[in-house]
């Protein structure tokens, strides 16, 4: 068949991605083609629940024409100037988000991975610089079944094999400890404080399956870290933005971290667009020339962010998140009283994830997901038999419910 006639159904783009793509995702058979709010639509015009929010990022909803416009907008005007110039758009975006998390400086890159490295060069460099470590000695505190992203450093205090797996050598200066312990921290800091610059931790550990921490964890890790002089630095790249109910989940106990890392729905996955914020004393370690990157901080990206941070205000997606999360867990558990295939449901907003009642090598959760695909929602497993289920937060009541419903006659079906 000629290029011409081919029919362009889902197999031919999968077949593609498979044919010149680098093999290093497994995703769900579908191919999307269009997105709105909460829904995406697939090649053969098949329309879909979005489930995943592309991992958090689209928080705002697919293509919010406030974000779409401003895009649109700032890419007609100036894309790109890089920071060898000022920009007109840079500082009213910096002054917007600083007051909106209050912080006194931020610093802007492009993705999650790169702000978290930023985080980690700015915690280093702070150590030496106004602790007052010895130079190369400093080091970081993490938590085992972390997940931040993919640069060598950071796959360097993973502890999944396929994250970092023969892409040593790796970079020293981290300690890890497992996630809500704080006798396990304390012990930590109090053994070697002297030479640690900062703790790096995920309100919620998204990829190792929504694991929601202890009520008081953070705050006891925060207030641990004060003792001994040390950064306290969260990972909301996943949680920020609204996801859990709050603008960032740090607020649910009141934790104002030392260095904060936001990406994702920054941009309500319009572009990318991420974020380190820190008050001065910490941020005012960097110098020119220390830090930066072509694309951190272009118009479009402080256009786009801006309209997409005046969304998740404008439509209360915090507080959305918080009532509709509580009514979805609460519609869930009565699924899970009617079926023994759910075990349990967890997470805070919405942020939630279902337990699979079978082993994390079994296929189960993945069948439970492709069934789902059938049934018009999209959810993704995550660590074999754990499902996330994350929807846009501009999701309304009457919907959350139809998707408990497809989800229950989902399971149901499935058990049978
Ligand atoms: C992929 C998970 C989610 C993150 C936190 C930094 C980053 C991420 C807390 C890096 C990214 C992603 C990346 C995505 C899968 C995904 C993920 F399943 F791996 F855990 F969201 F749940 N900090 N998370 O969650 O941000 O550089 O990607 O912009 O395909 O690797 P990035």
């Amino acid at each position: 068949m000629s290029e011409v006639t081919q029919q362009k159904d889902s197999q031919y783009y999968i077949n593609l991605e498979s044919e010149y793509g680098a093999h290093n995702y497994h995703p769900l058979p579908v191919v999307l083609d269009k997105g709105e709010g909460v829904f995406v639509w697939d090649v053969e015009g098949k329309k879909y629940y979005d489930f995943l929010s592309a991992y958090s990022a689209v928080n705002q909803g697919h293509s919010h024409p406030k974000i779409l416009a401003a895009l649109v907008e700032q890419a007609k005007k100036l894309a790109l100037t890089s920071r060898a110039f000022y920009n007109s758009k840079l500082g009213e975006y910096e002054k917007m988000i600083t007051s909106l998390f209050s912080f006194d400086k931020v610093l802007p890159m492009n993705s999650g991975a790169e702000a978290v490295e930023t985080a980690v060069k700015l915690a280093r460099k702070w150590s030496y610089e106004v602790k007052g470590i010895d130079e190369n000695s400093a080091k970081i505190i993490v938590c085992e079944n972390n997940f931040h992203g993919r640069t060598t450093t950071i796959v360097s205090f993973s502890n999944d094999p396929d994250a970092s797996k023969n892409y040593g050598p790796f970079t020293p200066g981290f300690i890890k400890i497992p996630y809500n312990d704080l006798a396990a921290l304390e012990e930590t800091l109090k053994n070697d404080a002297a030479n640690i610059a900062a703790f790096l931790v995920e309100p919620i550990q998204g990829e190792a399956g929504v694991y929601v921490p202890d009520e008081g964890y953070l705050k006891g890790a925060f207030e641990l870290c004060k003792q001994h002089n040390v950064l306290f630095i969260a990972d909301e790249v996943q949680t920020g933005i609204a996801r859990t109910g709050k603008l960032i989940a740090c607020d649910h106990e009141g934790v104002q971290p030392d260095i904060l890392v936001l990406g994702k729905a920054i941009s309500g996955g319009m572009y990318p667009v991420s974020a380190v914020l820190a008050n001065d004393e910490i941020m005012h370690v960097i110098k020119p020339g220390q830090h930066g990157s072509t694309f951190g901080g272009n118009p479009v990206a402080c256009a786009v962010a801006m309209a997409a941070l005046k969304v998740v205000q404008e439509e209360d997606l915090a507080e959305r998140a918080e009532k509709l999360g509580k009514l979805f867990r609460a519609e869930i558990e009565k699924v899970i009283a009617k079926t023994s295939l759910i075990t349990k449901v967890r997470g805070k907003g919405l942020l939630n994830a279902i337990l699979i009642n079978d082993t994390p090598e079994s296929t189960t959760a993945w069948d439970i997901c492709m069934k789902l695909k059938e049934n018009g929602l999209l959810a993704k497993p995550t660590h074999g038999n754990i499902i996330r289920l994350a929807p846009p937060l501009v999701i309304t009541e009457a919907e959350i419910l139809d998707c408990v419903a497809i989800i229950e006659k989902t399971v149901l079906e499935f058990t049978r």
